[in-house]
């Protein structure tokens, strides 16, 4: 008798199984996503690691039970999270990201050739799971201008003692080991550690199903940073498929500095971001405005 585990053809999974994976958002509504093969499955000290084989949306990394990326779509979250600030910025030289250990984001921040990369990810076990199973994500971590380290990145923040022109938070969800990078204390260190004309990235969840949250983590940026512009992008697996991110800085205005010719002259072959999408990325729907209304999800 075949497990789930089992590589099954869709004809006979259509026959004899019908898996799918949930995951629930807010326990009130949910993405489902129809399973090929279950590839791995692990805990590490942080958190339990699911790697899926799916018929949509091709191979997805699930941390506990939330979808972290996956082949077909991680493209518009990696994309937006590295090139918005790192376009905005007029000459970034160095990059920290805390997080992103499937490699997606080192990846996007290393098309910048000008620059070097410092990458500080709590567990090891999602770089190995990642280079393991989705080797198209973490094609960056050898390269020589990156240098990973597996350490806490709050603690590391703290001490750290270098200025970055862009710091990028690729977090997961604000529970668990990933909570702390969206509090107040977390993100005066990522201020203290920013270069002069710095620019903050921070992912900041569904505007839909985390509108408190998001509006939390803003209000607490502008207490720090006199720049905060959210931006948003599409990302079907993601919490009702609208994503938030969040820029800060004390004197870069995204739109106001940007340079459509930087992104013509580096020529990458990018699948969402443009310049068009650049300017179009800050506006905003008028519940994602300071004094929006309450949606009540
Ligand atoms: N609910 C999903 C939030 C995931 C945000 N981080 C994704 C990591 C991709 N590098």
């Amino acid at each position: 008798m075949p497990t789930p585990a089992d590589r099954i053809s869709e004809s006979s999974m259509t026959d004899l199984w019908n898996v799918w994976f949930t995951e629930l958002h807010r326990r009130r509504a949910g993405l489902t996503i129809k399973i090929k093969q279950l590839l791995y499955t692990g805990k590490s000290p942080y958190q339990r690691i699911d790697v899926l084989d799916t018929y949509a949306f091709g191979r997805m990394l699930v941390l506990y039970g939330s979808i972290m990326v996956t082949e077909k779509d991680e493209f518009v979250y990696h994309e937006m999270l590295a090139h918005v600030p790192l376009f905005a910025h007029p000459k970034p030289r160095k990059v920290l990201i805390i997080g992103g250990g499937d490699g997606g984001t080192l990846r996007e921040v290393m098309r910048h050739k000008q620059v070097r990369a410092t990458m500080v990810e709590i567990d090891e076990a999602v770089v190995q799971t990642s280079q393991k199973y989705l080797p198209t994500i973490g094609t960056a971590f050898k390269n020589p201008r990156a240098q990973v380290l597996f350490e806490d990145g709050e603690r590391w923040l703290a001490r750290c003692k270098e200025k970055f022109d862009v710091i990028l938070v690729d977090a997961s969800d604000p529970v668990g080991p990933a909570e702390v990078l969206f509090q107040k204390p977390f993100h005066q260190q990522v201020a203290r550690c920013l270069a002069p004309g710095g620019i903050f990235v921070t992912q900041s969840e569904s505007p839909f199903f985390h509108q408190k949250t998001l509006s939390g983590i803003q209000r607490n940026l502008r207490e720090i940073f006199k720049v905060v512009r959210p931006y948003t992008a599409a990302i079907p697996t993601y919490p009702s498929g609208f994503w938030s991110f969040t820029l800060c800085s004390d004197t870069t205005d995204p739109v106001a500095r940007f340079k459509e010719s930087r992104v013509k002259a580096a020529g990458f072959k990018l699948k969402y971001y443009n310049a068009g999408i650049h300017r179009a990325c800050f506006a905003l729907p008028s519940f994602m405005l300071e004094d929006g209304p309450d949606l009540g999800l």
